[in-house]
């Protein structure tokens, strides 16, 4: 099933550069790059975001947290990247989540762990749509592709 998902370096990953880190394992693995931006997330944008977490006990440092410094937006593609970013991501809290992981490798505390990934087919149409316009979404073909498909 071809996807797309909404991938953002958080706060802590810019500031600790791992942007070109977290971007080159997606390009490794396969995935192709719809669309990418450096970008400071509003309050409000951030309330949005994480609404499914509103009424929690961290809602309020976790918007905190995102808004205190750049994110690196992005937009990946492929056949079901929803599930393989979510793997290569690891588990929520980096000290359950496994070496090899982008959390597991470079996390140590839930509240900073390094990158969000959307869930479902659901939560990556609504994120795409929430931080992205259709024209910041970029389609082309790699020849590569050919060698992963
Ligand atoms: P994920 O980012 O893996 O989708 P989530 O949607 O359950 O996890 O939570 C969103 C973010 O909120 C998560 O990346 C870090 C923060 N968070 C989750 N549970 C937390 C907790 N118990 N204490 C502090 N922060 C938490
Ligand atoms: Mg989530």
């Amino acid at each position: 099933m071809m996807q797309k998902t909404f991938l953002m370096v958080k706060p802590d990953g810019v500031q600790r550069q791992l942007i070109g880190e977290i971007v080159s394992r997606f390009e490794r693995k396969g995935l192709h790059l719809a669309g990418a931006k450096l970008m400071t997330i509003s309050p409000e944008l951030a309330q949005q975001h994480y609404g499914e977490h509103k009424g929690k006990p961290f809602f309020e440092g976790l918007v905190e947290f995102i808004t205190s410094g750049p994110v690196f937006a992005m937009v990946w593609q492929g056949e079901n990247v929803i599930e393989i970013s979510r793997q290569m991501m690891g588990k929520t809290n980096p000290k359950d989540a496994l070496p090899g992981t982008i959390r597991g490798d470079y996390g140590v505390i839930v509240g900073k762990n390094i990158i969000h990934g959307s869930d479902s087919p659901e939560s990556a149409e609504r994120e795409i749509n929430l931080f992205f316009n259709q024209e910041e979404l970029v389609e082309y073909n790699k020849s590569m592709n050919e060698w992963i498909y």
